[in-house]
């Protein structure tokens, strides 16, 4: 609401449509919280004590988001990671003047095994004619959002993003219900002193990936090498602290058939949305060739390879992938 005041033109829209997000998410926080509970409370996996069915986490992350958005007025479309393609709004309600992209459930490996999880959205303007959103309104450059995020669902739970005037992270008080500005104006290291990769992969990364991981175990103290590993396997949990710390998050395609090189993380509501924080705080993202902000999607679910994090680590990355540095 403050931000809103910075822009003249601004109709409140933009903040109500927020507003409505943010309580999907305090919803979700409060299932992710309980989701260890899930077995006990539940009758045979369908029912819990209070009459409710107890949901997979990510069918309720999806149903939470998408029926705290449908009916507000603010949206054109969704797409999601968990629906096939555009997610329309029904007719009978009105239709606004925004997109919403969002991977609900991030990292949902890792429920079981009570680690962090995460939801990413990213928010862009409708470009069609008519009401109704399309899938092109979907498939628009990086560069292009009005706004991008994500929860993080850690020992606490906090909600970053950014609306193109810098990054703020709020942390969810669960007593009072709200989440309050904790983090003003995040700033991401200028170089970090670790890196985020699944190593387990190595064998079938492309060269220059490959000569860039050796090179940060090596021993230099000008460089503060070698750098130290973290890995949890949720993007949002690897990128907050990298967002925090500095240093360097990747996701090198498959080269296993170097002839079809194979990426897993998601453009449109994973990898675009953590661009925009990243270059909002100061940092980077490239593909190792090309500016993630820069790229023109083709698809909802398309697939890209990854380097983001602190400026000089990224420009690093780039060197080693574009065979400029061996
Ligand atoms: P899940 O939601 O299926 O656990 O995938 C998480 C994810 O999309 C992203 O959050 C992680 O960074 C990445 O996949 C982990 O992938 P690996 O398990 O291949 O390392």
């Amino acid at each position: 609401m403050e931000q809103q005041a910075l822009h003249p033109a601004a109709t409140g829209e933009f903040t109500r449509l927020l507003w409505d997000l943010v309580l999907a998410f305090k919803m979700i926080s409060r299932e992710v919280n309980r989701a260890g509970l899930a077995a006990i409370l539940g009758l045979a996996g369908k029912e819990n004590v209070q009459g409710e069915q107890v949901t997979k986490l990510d069918d309720y992350a999806q149903t939470r988001i998408y029926e705290q958005m449908d009916h507000g007025g603010h949206l054109c479309c969704m797409a999601s990671e968990e629906a096939d393609g555009l997610i329309p709004i029904p007719e009978r309600f009105p239709k606004g003047k925004y997109v919403l992209l969002f991977d609900p459930l991030d990292g949902s490996s890792n429920v079981d095994v009570n680690a962090s999880l995460g939801t990413i959205f990213s928010i862009h303007r409708k470009r069609s004619p008519g009401v109704d959103g399309t899938v092109e309104d979907c498939l628009q450059k990086g560069s292009a959002q009005v706004a991008a995020g994500y929860v993080v669902y850690g020992s606490s739970t906090m909600l970053v993003y950014t609306a193109g005037r810098g990054v703020h992270g709020f942390t969810l008080d669960p007593s009072l219900g709200e989440f309050l500005l904790s983090h003003e104006n995040i700033r991401i290291p200028k170089r970090g002193k670790s890196y985020s990769i699944n190593e387990g992969n190595e064998r079938s990364w492309d060269e220059g990936t490959q000569r860039y991981i050796r090179y940060l175990k090596e021993k230099d103290s000008a460089t503060n090498r070698p750098y130290g590993l973290r890995y949890i396997g949720t993007l949002v949990a690897d990128f907050h602290r990298i967002l925090l710390r500095g240093g360097v998050f990747l996701y090198p395609p498959d080269c296993s058939d170097p002839a079809k090189p194979k990426p897993k993380l998601r453009l449109l509501y994973e990898v675009a949305p953590m661009s925009m924080i990243a270059e909002q705080a100061g940092g980077a993202a490239t593909t190792g060739h090309e500016r993630i902000l820069d790229l023109q999607p083709t698809d909802i679910h398309q697939r890209v390879a990854v380097a983001l994090g602190s400026p000089d680590d990224v420009r690093e990355y780039q060197e080693f992938v574009q065979g400029r540095r061996a």
